[in-house]
């Protein structure tokens, strides 16, 4: 039976992929609800061939909806959640509002579905960088087991949300025109740039919030806090899809050719690991696609146990990283 549908933050960068996945995904959508600020009240977005208006979240906005779809960022999702939820709503939430809730379950349906049967109304859609990531560990840690992960990001603008995208644009024009280079969203030039992540830094630990998230989010997903996890996070002038270099250390010998085999077997990843040909995964040719991209699978290079390997992945941010995982996880209510 077909359920009505909410998507809280239809006008933003995830939530205009959310409507194309669901399109692309036939899910059976009965009534469909768009809400998003006061400022896009009154917008229209097309869905499967049809108009819609956009709607100002309300309170009232839940009645008859069976399931809301939220990106609208943390407050958004902690303010309406609750509200969505005692409405008879289950909500799937794109933000870190409730992730780390032990009462929440948070899920990448190819590694942990069956904690989807412990929601309470709320179900957390994990960190971009975090579910990139384990696309591509998890089919290695189940066959070898894994000790330590030391991971470096290369995240796009998008994962910063749809203004940010623009800005990256914006900046990249005036730069080359020599015009003075935007700085309202980005707090830095992006645009032939790299900088450290744009989340909150914590002066103690001497980590940003983006890397506190992946150490913590897999831990829970795998349910496994014995791996120890060093991240760093950088954005990059990229528009749409996340790299990430990953280095792990195993806990047994590993072989290169299995674990290219346990990778290209495991759904919703694709091996590109041509090193005659020089030819890896890219976010230009990996942006708009549903699978995470693994290249570069190699043994460290002066590493004599065998157990060390590196990885170079990239998977679109907005799709398996945010919209695509969320619907995903719906399909599975
Ligand atoms: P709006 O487009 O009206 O600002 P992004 O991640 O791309 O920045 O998108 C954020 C999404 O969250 C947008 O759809 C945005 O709507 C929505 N949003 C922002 N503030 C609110 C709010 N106060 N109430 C509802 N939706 C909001
Ligand atoms: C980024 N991953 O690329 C972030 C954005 O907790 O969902 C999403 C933050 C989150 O900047």
């Amino acid at each position: 039976m077909s359920k009505n549908y909410a998507v809280v933050g239809a006008t933003g960068a995830v939530g205009v992929e959310i409507l194309k996945v669901l399109e692309n995904r036939n899910v059976d959508v009965g009534q469909l609800k768009l809400l998003a600020s006061p400022r896009s009240a009154g917008k229209t977005m097309t869905f499967r061939g049809k108009e819609y208006t956009v709607e100002a979240l309300s309170e009232d906005s839940f009645h008859d909806v069976q399931v809301a779809l939220f990106s609208a960022g943390g407050s958004i999702s902690k303010q309406y959640g609750p509200v969505a939820v005692s409405s008879g709503c289950v909500v799937v939430d794109n933000s870190s509002a409730f992730r780390m809730d032990p009462e929440v379950p948070l899920v990448v349906p190819e590694i942990n579905p069956e904690a989807v049967k412990l929601h309470k109304g709320i179900i957390a859609n994990p960190n971009c960088s975090t579910i990139i990531l384990l696309m591509a560990v998890y089919p290695i840690y189940k066959l070898y087991g894994v000790k330590k992960i030391i991971v470096s990001t290369y995240q796009a603008a998008s994962g910063a949300g749809a203004a940010a995208m623009q800005e990256l644009e914006d900046q990249a024009k005036a730069h080359l025109a020599g015009t003075e280079v935007p700085t309202n969203i980005l707090p830095h030039q992006l645009a032939f740039n790299v900088f450290s992540h744009n989340s909150s830094m914590d002066p103690e630990s001497g980590y940003n919030q983006e890397e506190v998230k992946m150490v913590k989010e897999t831990h829970k997903i795998l349910g496994d806090a014995n791996i120890a996890i060093a991240p760093t996070c950088v954005r990059v002038s990229t528009f749409r899809a996340h790299a990430e270099s990953i280095h792990l250390e195993l806990r047994e010998k590993g072989d290169v050719e299995k674990m290219r085999e346990a990778l290209a077997a495991f759904p919703g990843v694709k091996v590109l690991d041509n090193r005659q040909a020089n030819r890896f995964p890219m976010p230009l040719e990996v942006s708009g696609k549903d699978d995470v991209y693994v290249g570069r699978v190699r043994m460290d290079y002066d590493d004599q146990s065998g157990t060390n390997v590196q990885l170079f992945v990239v998977g679109d941010q907005l799709l398996k990283g945010a919209a695509l995982n969320a619907v995903q996880i719906a399909e599975l209510l």
